[in-house]
């Protein structure tokens, strides 16, 4: 793309009353938070070759190139990130820490076991996510964690949380930016409960015990995430999307929402501006689920672009951690970072170009008619070429250029990983 060119796309959406430099100024300084678990499908660092197990989640797919060490998934990272225009953030479970291949037990672990992250992000003008990890693991075999009936597990988990949101404090302050601690436990029935009550009661109090402590939230911030079902706990999951928001509410905790947690036909998009009201902060899992919570790559469709439509719209942008949740094993892991955050930022950026004063004014006039004539005709404005000016400003390569480098890659050193 010449800047010629850009110019005189400039101009056309400058004549629809949008500025495309300031568009470009908020995209490039909006972080997306990669997540670690695309590189190796969720296996993690405590035991070498280790594999999801249970916990409701699953990757498919045997493309060769899963990283089995934190050296290989970081040298893969070098690769894929030069591959996305801007500065990003990357979010590790507490699985993935540098153990040195000793054995530390969950509820054990410290800061000084992700000392190399932190000193990786640095190095590379990231932030940190965090994530504790109540799968894969023989206390979370049965189905439960933070819910489980026997106090002695569910303490263990609560110790577990607790280490992991000291160990995200020290990466906020190590790093000047606040770490978001996610919460996610798999606990549920795959058949129909007798007791939907007393799980949720459990967890609400171990989160409370998790919480308990109060961290600076210039270093830390806390979110829970919701889930409808997952594989095993098809028939009840404990931390329901109710059960969610009443916490995050009451406790003024931010609220992850994944787009893979919903029925099908359920817009997540329409649930930003309910939940915000409610709550300080959201914390999205860019994802894309197929017919069930499948975590496909992010795609630039009209779900995702829905999604950050409402972040734009409302001006929600500062309240929101986004993040990415998917994990394909059937292909390249390296290009599925690529591709799949190019997409949620092109999805961004697509927003961004959205012309909102003249929207809202058509609506504000009860033109319904010109509004949606308007918000058809955006989608043929010349929007690839803004991308390709983002690619061309960030140093990056452009669409249909970064997949060689990955090809080769793959060629020399994925393929020859078994
Ligand atoms: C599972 C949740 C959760 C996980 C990651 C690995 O349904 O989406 O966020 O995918 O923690
Ligand atoms: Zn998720």
């Amino acid at each position: 793309m010449s800047s010629t060119s850009y110019d005189s796309v400039r101009e056309t959406y400058a004549a629809c009353g949008v500025e495309t430099e300031a568009a470009l100024a908020t995209l490039a300084r909006t972080p997306i938070s990669l997540h670690c678990w695309q590189g190796d499908d969720v296996g993690g660092f405590e035991r070498a070759g280790a594999t999801l197990e249970g916990g409701g989640i699953q990757a498919t797919g045997n493309h060769p190139g899963k990283a089995r060490t934190i050296d290989e998934l970081r040298r893969d990272l070098d690769v894929a990130l030069p591959l996305i225009p801007g500065r990003h953030r990357f979010n590790l479970h507490a699985i993935y820490g540098d153990f040195a291949g000793q054995k530390v037990e969950r509820n054990a672990i410290g800061p000084e076991h992700f000392q190399s992250w932190i000193e990786w992000a640095k190095a590379r003008g990231m932030g940190l996510d965090f994530n504790p990890t109540c799968f894969s693991h023989p206390l979370a075999a049965d189905g439960f964690t933070l819910s489980h009936r026997d106090p002695a597990i569910r303490q263990f988990w609560i110790e577990h949380a607790i280490a992991c949101r000291h160990i995200a404090a020290a990466m906020g302050r190590a790093l000047g930016t606040p770490t978001v601690t996610n919460v996610w436990i798999p606990d549920g029935h795959k058949d129909l409960p007798a007791d939907r009550k007393g799980p949720r009661e459990r967890l609400a109090t171990s989160l409370d015990a998790v919480f308990k402590e109060k961290l600076d939230e210039a270093h830390q911030r806390d979110a829970v995430e919701c889930k409808l079902f997952g594989i095993g706990s098809e028939s009840y999951v404990v931390g329901s999307h109710e059960f969610y928001l009443g916490y995050a509410t009451t406790r003024q905790k931010m609220l992850c929402l994944d787009m893979g947690h919903f029925h099908p036909t359920e817009s997540v998009a329409d649930k930003i501006s309910s939940v915000l009201q409610f709550v300080p902060g959201l914390l999205l899992h860019v994802s894309r689920g197929v017919r069930w919570d499948s975590d496909h790559v992010v795609l630039f469709d009209d779900p995702t672009r829905a999604l950050f439509e409402e972040l734009v719209r409302g001006d929600f942008l500062p309240r929101t951690a986004i993040g990415l949740d998917y994990f394909d094993a059937s292909i390249n892991r390296v290009a599925a970072w690529v591709i799949g955050t190019r997409n949620a930022l092109k999805c961004l950026l697509a927003a961004l170009l959205e012309p909102s004063a003249q929207l809202r004014e058509l609506e504000g006039a009860g033109d319904y008619t010109a509004r949606l004539a308007l918000l058809e005709e955006l989608k043929t404005l010349p929007f690839g070429a803004v991308w390709e000016e983002h690619c061309r400003r960030q140093n990056t390569p452009g669409d249909r250029t970064w997949l060689p480098t990955v090809q080769t890659y793959e060629r020399e050193v994925l393929s020859q990983r078994r």
